[in-house]
């Protein structure tokens, strides 16, 4: 590797090495250079936003200095990386991160101390970066702690959107969508103004014959727009390994054609010009589990997924080893198939720029992708019309097109004359508006693909890729089971509970090897040790509770049952459910006497999330939720026995405070709808059990837990389609319970009835898709459990601690090092300090 320095003068450049502070002292001399230089401000006006950027700046460069000193060691090293591909990266919070991660939190705090500040104050003037929607984007931010922490050298690659995910406002009752503009300060990116990459869209495809009468493509014409690269650093747990997120910013290119045009005096088209380049990252696509084929998206994709890839191909190239080589350096993991085009795109590099042969090319291509399936549902499986590819990327489609050619020969070879096969597992979907199915061309174009969760994977490999596993046999699908880090949703969001773990388990080594939880077992009965750890509980409920008090004025008893479920809100994870459920109990209360009344257990209903601007239905469920709070949360005949709270704006950070403060949460899509679901792993590890469906991961979670730990219900996914079925061919008939919530709904009990007769005719009159009529009773039932099972509180925190004990397997560090070693074939790259 060559540096820019010559030899002679490097010895100044080793003598005046940044090392970065390790102590209060050297915190604390940088926090005051920053005030007083960065932001030119200085004691008489440093405000806890000013003294927050001035800390997030000394721990910047601090991460600096070991994400050089990674990038170098990777650079010598010269071994195979990972690139994670992913369109979301839902981040949130970075310093609190940070100091963990280096271990410098408690010099940070004392050196606040020192200048005048809390630290719990200035951790919260951040702005969660919230580059994603949901489950996918998180997994993806999590992904990226283990790689760091296990010293994997790997890249994240993604979008730099000027604005995230929406803030949630709620309006009576309503939700209304408020832009979140998150970058007018933000401390944790490095802008690389010369890492720069121009990406073609339009235009035409012309072609010649080279010399040997080959045949050869030239993309021609159509427009530039220039991708600039963000990088932010990833710090690792307990190691000085700091991997790169490198964003992606689109901008106008500066070429000759934009200074004609100013020049000559046509000032507004030259501005336009440069808006609607920048439109290209300006906003995060706010659905979850939704593809809509917007044209705006699609140019989302190839803008990322080009500049991505000539970044990784302009990497590979200094090394100058043979083309043949690159799947020995480099491993591309495939978020969902929104980076699919990365297939197409180098393949159209080998072939058409370096000038490889097709088959040579696709071999490297196909070695090099790995796909991960995120989703079953229909509506969330990506297809673009042709039309579409043909105007935004015409040679993309032509190569596509030969894609498909090759494998359908290659599938007619081995099931000769079998054409409704040949159909069906066609890239081109041949409807009445022709589309690419971009999941059928992720499975052709990688060498693995693999589903979240057990009972996920089985069904893609049963269901919607049956015909792939046929062509290509089972070896090529595969299953890795999500997972969460432990750093953030253990050590961050609950310090506590971590302390009080590593208290009997001998030190963290429990961050770094999440198996040894299960040296906390032995604690089960031990009073003491019961009585710390519900003591924490508690403490984390009263910290939710003066969180409710002081943002909704409503006043709940830490006391009580906390009940969770905070997600996105859609139809298949069936908050209706749920708020039906609490409709139910609110009816059961009223008709008791007073007496009877106060013996019940008490309890608070806490929902969250966001729905996607345009999910009418899923709005409608926000609006029930709130209307029943409103009722119930005033009606003076209930009093502590039943609270219904909606957090407005859920996100990453509030979800560090809602998750240690459950005693159970809600998990309860229904049956192989939810791929995995991941918030389920959070909710037990901070000490909570789950009421859920036998979907997603709450099947391993049982495995693991033992089934007495968790209380399970409802239809089996088996058995959903014949269900589904009956719905629509014989009488479906609604549960007599179901039935008085819907009369309660329709008397006018919660507002305006008409607002929800959309609600309710899906279950009554509509085939109920979501089986909320057949699951009703027994999550009734099974709610009736955990009231009960919550009375011997002894018992219950005995089974939470047992819980914890044996979560162990759903890191995301088990998960990583699976990918790592069955699918990208790398290996860890220690750096020294
Ligand atoms: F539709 N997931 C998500 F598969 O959060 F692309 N957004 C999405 O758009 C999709 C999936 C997609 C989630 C799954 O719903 C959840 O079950 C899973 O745990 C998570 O991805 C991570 O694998």
């Amino acid at each position: 590797v060559e540096a820019s320095i010559p030899e002679p003068q490097r010895e100044a450049w080793t003598k005046h090495q940044v090392q970065g502070f390790t102590d209060k002292d050297g915190f604390e001399k940088e926090v005051v250079r920053h005030v007083e230089t960065t932001l030119a401000r200085s004691l008489y006006n440093c405000d806890e936003g000013a003294a927050y950027s001035a800390a997030a700046l000394a721990f910047r460069d601090r991460l600096i200095t070991n994400w050089n000193k990674t990038q170098q060691r990777q650079t010598f090293a010269d071994s195979k990386r990972v690139y994670y591909l992913s369109l979301e990266f839902l981040m949130g919070r970075a310093m609190d991160n940070a100091m963990l991660n280096l271990g410098l939190k408690n010099v940070a705090k004392d050196g606040m101390q020192d200048l005048g500040f809390r630290i719990e104050d200035i951790i919260g003037q951040e702005h969660d970066a919230a580059l994603g929607n949901g489950g996918l984007g998180r997994l993806a931010a999590c992904f990226l702690d283990s790689l760091a922490s296990l010293d994997y050298p790997a890249w994240g690659y993604g979008l730099r959107y000027r604005y995230g995910i929406f803030k949630q406002e709620i309006i009576n009752g309503y939700q209304v969508e408020v832009p979140d503009y998150w970058l007018d300060f933000n401390p944790w990116e490095f802008p690389r103004h010369d890492v720069t990459v121009d990406i073609q869209f339009y235009g035409n495809v012309r072609k010649s014959q080279d010399e040997n009468g080959k045949s050869v493509a030239h993309w021609e014409g159509g427009e530039i727009v220039t991708a600039v690269a963000y990088d932010v650093p990833i710090p690792g747990y307990a190691t000085p390994s700091t991997n790169n997120l490198r964003l992606w910013s689109s901008k106008a290119s500066s070429g000759e054609f934009d200074f004609q045009k100013f020049n000559n005096g046509d000032y507004e088209s030259s501005v336009a010009d440069q808006q609607r380049a920048e439109t290209i990252s300006a906003v995060l696509y706010p659905n979850d589990n939704l593809e809509r084929g917007k044209e705006l998206r699609l140019k989302q994709q190839y803008f990322w997924v080009a500049a991505s890839l000539h970044d990784i191909v302009r990497r590979f190239k200094k090394s100058k080893r043979a083309w043949k080589e690159f799947p020995d350096q480099v491993a591309i993991q495939l978020n969902d198939t929104h980076p699919t085009l990365a297939i197409v795109e180098l393949q159209r590099i080998l072939v058409d720029k370096e000038n490889l042969e097709w088959d040579e090319a696709w071999e490297i291509v196909t070695s090099t992708f790995g796909y991960t399936n995120h989703t079953v549902l229909p509506e969330a499986l990506e297809k673009w019309s042709v039309g579409l590819f043909q105007h935004l990327l015409p040679r993309h489609l032509q190569i596509i097109y030969d894609i498909n050619l090759f494998f359908l020969q290659s599938v007619e070879k081995k099931f000769p004359k079998d054409h409704d096969l040949l159909s069906r597992v066609s890239i081109i979907e041949e409807s009445q508006v022709k589309m690419v199915r971009m999941a059928y061309l992720a499975i052709i174009g990688s060498h693995k693909v693999n589903g979240v969760a057990e009972l996920h994977s089985d069904l893609i490999q049963t269901t919607i890729f049956r015909d792939f596993v046929t062509i290509f046999g089972a070896d090529k699908f595969t299953n890795v089971t999500n997972g969460i880090t432990p750093r953030r949703w253990l050590h961050q969001a609950n310090p506590r509970l971590s302390e009080l773990i590593a208290s009997k388990t001998g030190g963290y080594d429990f961050l770094k090897d999440l198996t040894l939880l299960n040296q906390i077992e032995q604690y089960a009965g031990d009073k003491e040790f019961r009585k710390e750890w519900a003591e924490i509980k508690y403490a984390n409920k009263v910290r939710l509770a003066k969180y409710i008090k002081s943002t909704l004025d409503v006043t709940v008893n830490p006391a009580a049952l906390f009940d969770v479920q905070v997600k996105r809100i859609h139809e298949y994870k069936r908050q209706q459910l749920n708020i039906f459920g609490v409709i139910h109990r609110y009816l059961a209360l009223k008709a008791m006497s007073p007496e009877e009344r106060k013996k019940q257990l008490p309890r608070v209903s806490i929902f969250g999330g966001k729905a996607a601007p345009g999910y009418w239905m899923a709005k409608q469920i926000i609006h029930l939720i709130n209307n029943v709070g409103a009722v119930v949360n005033n009606d003076p005949d209930i009093g502590d026995q039943l609270k219904v709270i909606f957090l407005e704006d859920y996100n990453v950070s509030k979800a560090e405070m809602i998750i240690p403060a459950n005693d159970i949460s809600e998990h309860i899509s229904t049956a192989g709808t939810e791929a995995s679901g991941t918030s389920n792993m959070k909710f037990v590890l901070n000490g909570g059990l789950i009421i859920g469906t036998c979907d997603g991961a709450n099947i391993e979670i049982t495995r693991e837990v033992g089934q007495e730990n968790i209380f399970l219900f409802g239809t089996l996914s088996e058995d959903v389609e014949d269900l589904r079925h009956q719905h629509n061919y014989s009488n479906h008939s609604i549960d007599s319970n179901l039935s008085k919530v819907f009369e309660a709904i329709q008397s006018g009990k919660f507002g305006e009835p008409n607002d929800f007769g959309a609600m309710i005719s899906a279950v009554r009159d509509h085939g109920d898709y979501y089986l909320v009529s057949d699951d009703f009773e027994s999550y009734l039932d099974t709610q009736k459990m955990v009231d009960t099972e919550y009375r011997n509180q002894d018992e219950w925190i005995a089974k939470c601690i047992r819980s914890v004990a044996r979560m162990g397997f759903f890191s995301s560090d088990r998960c990583i090092n699976e990918y790592a070693e069955g699918i990208w074939n790398v290996e860890p790259l220690v750096v020294k300090n």
